[in-house]
């Protein structure tokens, strides 16, 4: 059989700007019914956060970052390496700036740019999810949102920076409907770092949609892994 994954040696290093740099305006913390999501309060202000490079032929705007996960006894990723499963995963969404709207990216396959980071449990609390972990009490319910007030930059949630020149490269879909073929996914090979009592703060604190008087804990929102079929994934590394 042909080899399914590749190495591109054209796949050098993302660039990442403003990821450095405490945005102006708020991060909104919200429960979309489907995922805990980050935003910044008027999307305007998200147009110092782009991604550069990396084979990537355009410039991609940063949207939005949320997250998948599972169960307190079962993993939650939506990509698996080596057919490993990871506990979370975060995306961070960005749209291809020369597109005006998402409604028009989303008719194209270069439309948005995916980063996505796996996570994996550890014995200490990562400090730098503090904020995020400590607002999910206030967002239990699906349209919740809260504006947190400590400012902080993407740069503190993400590896060392030496680590991101590792990571896997394909074009695929968004993972809720309709699963558009519109994104350009990139999947990190270093985990975060996340203890494990954060990540059963995900599991436990956050609410679906009720129905009726029904609470249902937000568990496993995450999409399985779909067949490869004809795609091919490239690695930027060995
Ligand atoms: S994901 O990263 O593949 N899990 C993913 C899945 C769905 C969306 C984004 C990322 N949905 C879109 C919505 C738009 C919204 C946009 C940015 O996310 O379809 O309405 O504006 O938040
Ligand atoms: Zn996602």
């Amino acid at each position: 059989m042909r080899r399914r994954l590749l190495r591109d040696s054209n796949l050098g290093d993302i660039l990442f700007e403003g990821y450095d740099q405490a945005p102006p305006g708020k991060w909104r913390l919200m429960n979309d019914g489907h995922t805990v999501m980050m935003s910044l309060e008027g999307e305007s202000m998200m147009e110092h956060i782009n991604i550069t490079s990396g084979g990537l032929r355009d410039k991609y705007r940063a949207l939005q970052f949320h997250f998948h996960w599972g169960s307190l006894t079962g993993n939650g990723s939506e990509h698996t390496i080596d057919g490993h499963q990871y506990p979370m995963e975060m995306h961070i969404v960005h749209m291809n700036v020369q597109y005006k709207s998402i409604a028009e990216a989303k008719g194209h396959p270069n439309g948005l740019a995916v980063l996505s980071f796996l996570f994996k449990a550890s014995d200490t609390d990562n400090s730098n999810y503090n904020t995020i972990v400590a607002g999910l009490k206030n967002i239990s319910r699906e349209g919740d949102f809260v504006d947190l007030s400590s400012t902080f930059c993407l740069d503190n949630l993400l590896p060392d920076t030496a680590q991101l020149s590792k990571y896997y490269r394909y074009k695929g879909s968004l993972t809720t409907p309709d699963c558009s073929e519109v994104v350009i996914w990139t999947v990190f090979e270093e985990p975060i770092l996340i203890s494990q009592s954060q990540l059963n703060a995900f599991v436990t604190t956050v609410h679906f949609p009720a129905t009726g008087s029904t609470l249902l804990k937000m568990t496993n929102n995450f999409r399985s892994p779909q067949p490869l079929k004809n795609r091919k994934v490239y690695a930027s590394r060995d």
